[in-house]
C-alpha cells in the first residue's frame, strides 16, 4: 500500500537544506529527469556547408602554421551541446594540411578516422605504414597508434576527422603523447595494410592480428565505389538507407573500431528512403550528390561535400535530389559501443515517413 504524509512545506524544505550538507540529494524531486520514457538528445540536426567552410579552412591554411597548432582543424561542434561535440558522444572537424606541411607525429587513445576530400595525393604514417591519401579514402588512426599527416602536393589537402573523443573525455580515460621526433619512420612499404589485408575475403594466413581494431587500416575509394556500383544495380536496399555497405574489419566482419562504425550508401537517381531512428548518433559527408535529409521533422538540403549530423533516436529518411545521378553518403556512429552495452536499439517510423 502507498503512504501518505502531512509534512509542512517548511519542514521538507528544512529537510532539504540539511541532505545539501552531507552532500546527499532526494532523487524523488529529479525521477523524471532521470528516468526518461525514452532518450531526448541535446544535439540538434544540423548542416555544415562545404562552400562556406572551405573557405574559413584555406584562410587557416594562410593564418596559421603547423608550429602554432598540433593539427589545424575547424571544429564540426552541434549548436545544442556546449562543448566539444558534433553529436553527444562523436566529433568531426575539417582539417586542412597546406602543401610541403606536415602535422607531426603523436599518439591518443580517442581512435580516429580521415574521409579525404580535396587532395592530390599526401600521406598519413600510422605505426609505421605510409598510407596514401586520395578523394573518398577513408583512413583509420585507431587507439594509441602514431600518427603524422605529410602533403607533399601543391595543392592543399583537406579531409573529415573523425574521433571518439566526447566518448572518452565522458569515461576519463584521455591520454596523449607526442612522438619524440616532429616525424615518424616509416617502417614498412608504403600501404602495407592494404597489401595484407585489402583484398576483401583473402587474407593472409600466418599473419595474428590480436588488435581490437581493424588491421586494415586503409579502405581506398576505388575499391569502396566499385562495390557500390556493383551492388546497387542488383537489388532493393535498405528501406531506411538505400544500397548501404558497412566498412568491415576483415579479420570479424565486425566495425573498424570498437567505438565507431562507418558506412557508405548510395540513393540512386530519384530513390527515397523511410524513416527510423536508433539510439546511435550519426555523422554524415557527402561525398557526391545532392538531396534532403528530414531529421526529427527538420529538412537539411545537402550538396557535395557538405556534412551534416543526426542525433542518437531523431527520426530520419533521405531522399535523392537527382534523377539522373546517385547520391553518395559516408557515415560514422557509436553503435559498436550501444552494441556491445545492450542498448542499441532501433525503430522505423510508424507512418513511414515524417
Ligand atoms: C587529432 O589528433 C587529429 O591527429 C585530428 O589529425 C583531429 C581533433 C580533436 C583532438 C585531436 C589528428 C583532432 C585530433
Amino acid at each position: 500500500m502507498l503512504s501518505t504524509s502531512a509534512t509542512t512545506a517548511e519542514t521538507l524544505e528544512r529537510f532539504y537544506q540539511d541532505l545539501r550538507g552531507y552532500s546527499a540529494s532526494p532523487l524523488w524531486l529529479v525521477q523524471e529527469e532521470a528516468l526518461v520514457a525514452e532518450p531526448k538528445s541535446k544535439a540538434l540536426p544540423h548542416l555544415w556547408r562545404w562552400r562556406e567552410l572551405q573557405p574559413q579552412a584555406l584562410r587557416a591554411g594562410d593564418l596559421i602554421g603547423t608550429a602554432d597548432a598540433e593539427r589545424r582543424v575547424l571544429m564540426l561542434l552541434n549548436p545544442g551541446l556546449n562543448r566539444m561535440a558534433t553529436t553527444n558522444s562523436m566529433f568531426a572537424g575539417l582539417q586542412i594540411v597546406m602543401p610541403g606541411e606536415a602535422a607531426r607525429a603523436h599518439r591518443h587513445t580517442p581512435a580516429a578516422l580521415r574521409f579525404i576530400i580535396d587532395s592530390q595525393g599526401g600521406s598519413t604514417t600510422v605505426n609505421g605504414d605510409r598510407i596514401p591519401m586520395f578523394p573518398g579514402d577513408l583512413v583509420l588512426t585507431p587507439n594509441w597508434t602514431w600518427h603524422d599527416h605529410a602533403n607533399d602536393t601543391a595543392d592543399p589537402i583537406i579531409w573529415l576527422d573523425g574521433l571518439d573523443i566526447p566518448l572518452v573525455h565522458l569515461l576519463e580515460a584521455v591520454y596523449y603523447e607526442p612522438y619524440p621526433e616532429d616525424v615518424q619512420p616509416v617502417t614498412q612499404p608504403t600501404d602495407s595494410s592494404l597489401a595484407r589485408y585489402g583484398a576483401g575475403s583473402l587474407r593472409p594466413v600466418w599473419e595474428t592480428s590480436g588488435a581490437a581494431h581493424s588491421p586494415l587500416l586503409h579502405y581506398p575509394w576505388t575499391q569502396t565505389w566499385a562495390a557500390l556500383q556493383r551492388l546497387a544495380p542488383e537489388v532493393d536496399g535498405s528501406p531506411f538507407d538505400g544500397v548501404i555497405m558497412e566498412y568491415a574489419n576483415p579479420n570479424t566482419g565486425g566495425p573498424v573500431m570498437p567505438t565507431i562504425a562507418c558506412h557508405i550508401q548510395m540513393l540512386r537517381p530519384g530513390e527515397s528512403t523511410k524513416a527510423h531512428r536508433h539510439t546511435a548518433g550519426a555523422i554524415y559527408h557527402v561525398v557526391q550528390g545532392r538531396g534532403r535529409s528530414i531529421v526529427n521533422g527538420h529538412p537539411l538540403e545537402w550538396e557535395d561535400k557538405d556534412v551534416f549530423c543526426v542525433p542518437g533516436w531523431n527520426y530520419h529518411e533521405h531522399a535523392n535530389a537527382s534523377t539522373t545521378d546517385p547520391a553518395v553518403l559516408f557515415s560514422f556512429t557509436e553503435a559498436p559501443v550501444l552494441r556491445a552495452l545492450s542498448l542499441l536499439r532501433e525503430q522505423p517510423h510508424p507512418q513511414g515517413h515524417q
